[in-house]
């Protein structure tokens, strides 16, 4: 069996931290999202096809030609957009096989994976599909069942309850005749939802597995930190690899990668899991739920809670970082400090593809993009974002987002 992964999304949502690479590749928990799908299908598969556009050169260096010693095929989407349309780009590398197809984006535990193999074998289907039971599904597709089968799957039902449609397929490579059949959709996509409306519609077998287990679609940059969170509070192992000075305190759990050294009167409370070769300290509170990647540097009277820190990243004075989320090669200048609560303790909003979100969150500071430089003493306002490649100059009050390649000068 053959696992494919759709991988060539822009990933506009995850905005400034997809400016310039594909979101698929931003590490959570220090590694890349798609990592934990190709753990997920590892056993199933004896190959995995990605498919790729977006930003694919830095897809296909982050990853390489293998993982666990089986082979990654990469193809390119076919023009158009949608998630048929990557299916079917995948058709030759396929062949005459049933295979897997699963959204590169999402967090989902293996016994999922599992089950939904097991059902398309069982009830010998043309198609099945995982599904989860949520009250709202106004951001999924609604799939209707009867007995065993899935009757329909209904595109953004509204604020309704039922099962919600994962991204997680298994399929005869008969699916390529419906995709090929498949219209345009009233969001201009190929959507593999419609290709199964017609294969019931054909009298094809469409089953479903139910997954009560954890689930994550990532797509708004605030699904980050709470997979993070997830990630750390549920598959973090204890371990020191790095030097730990006299006079740092560890409360476990926290990994320390090789390299990294940890200062005296450093403060960590786990879950905390810090990459290779960064500087930790002196003087320094790290607390639950920070991710900080390889070669970072927090430094003296620095607070970190509750965050995500990307390689190469700096925080190294009198900086406080809270709900945050830090892209790779930026650098947080002296006494800057980002803000994570409203004073009426309201959800915080953030604008994605220009209309404002309630991210469902009362604490969520910073998203700040990649090879950021910010000054000193700059404040900057909860759920607000700072674009790739901008440079805020010292004492500026971000109040509003900033967009890419941008001069914030006071
Ligand atoms: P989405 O999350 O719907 O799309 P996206 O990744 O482009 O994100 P955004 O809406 O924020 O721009 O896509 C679901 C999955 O399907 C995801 O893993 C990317 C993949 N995909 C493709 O491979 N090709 C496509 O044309 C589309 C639309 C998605």
């Amino acid at each position: 069996m053959k696992g494919v992964i759709l991988a060539a999304g822009k990933g506009e949502r995850l905005r400034p931290l997809t400016d310039d690479r594909p979101k698929v590749i931003l590490k959570v928990a220090n590694r890349p999202i798609i990592e934990y799908v190709l753990e997920n299908l590892d056993p199933f598969v004896d190959e995995f096809i990605i498919v790729v556009r977006y930003e694919k050169e830095k897809l296909m260096k982050a990853l390489g030609d293998e993982f666990n010693g089986k082979p990654i095929t990469y193809v390119d989407q076919l023009p158009g957009e949608g998630t048929a349309k990557a299916i079917e780009s995948a058709r030759e590398s396929v062949g005459d096989e049933e295979f897997i197809a699963v959204n590169g984006d999402i967090y989902f535990e293996i016994d999922g994976l599992k089950d939904l193999i097991s059902t398309f074998r069982k009830e010998r289907a043309d198609a099945a599909l995982l599904v989860k039971e949520f009250d709202d599904l106004s951001h999924f597709g609604k799939i209707e069942v009867e007995g065993s089968l899935v009757k329909a799957v209904k595109e953004k039902p509204g604020k309704v309850s039922g099962y919600a449609n994962l991204g997680v397929y298994a399929f005869k490579p008969e699916v390529f005749e419906f995709i090929e059949k498949t219209p345009l959709s009233k969001r201009g996509e190929y959507e593999i939802t419609d290709t199964l409306n017609l294969m019931i519609e054909s009298g094809r077998k469409v089953a479903y597995a139910v997954y009560s287990g954890y689930w994550n679609d990532v797509g708004r940059p605030w699904n980050l930190l709470e997979l993070n969170e997830y990630l750390l509070k549920n598959r973090l192992r204890h371990g020191i690899k790095g030097m730990v000075e006299e006079g740092a305190t560890i409360v476990p759990p926290v990994e320390i990668g090789e390299g990294t050294v940890v200062r005296s009167g450093a403060y960590i409370i786990g879950p905390v899991k810090i990459g290779k070769n960064s500087r930790i300290g002196p003087n320094c509170f790290i607390r639950p739920y920070t991710s900080i990647g390889d070669n970072c540097h927090i430094g003296n009277a620095v607070e970190v809670k509750n965050s995500i820190i990307m390689d190469n990243s700096n925080a190294p004075h009198l900086n406080y970082v809270g709900d945050s989320i830090i892209g790779e090669n930026t650098n947080l200048g002296a006494g800057t400090i980002t803000a994570n609560l409203r004073h009426d303790k309201g959800n915080i909003r953030v604008e994605i593809k220009g209309r404002l979100e309630d991210s469902g969150r009362h604490k969520l500071g910073a998203i700040i993009g990649h090879n950021v430089k910010v000054g000193i003493n700059v404040s900057i306002y909860p759920g607000r974002k700072i674009g790739s490649n901008s440079f805020i100059g010292p004492g500026a009050i971000v109040d509003r987002n900033v967009p890419p390649r941008s001069l914030l000068v006071v």
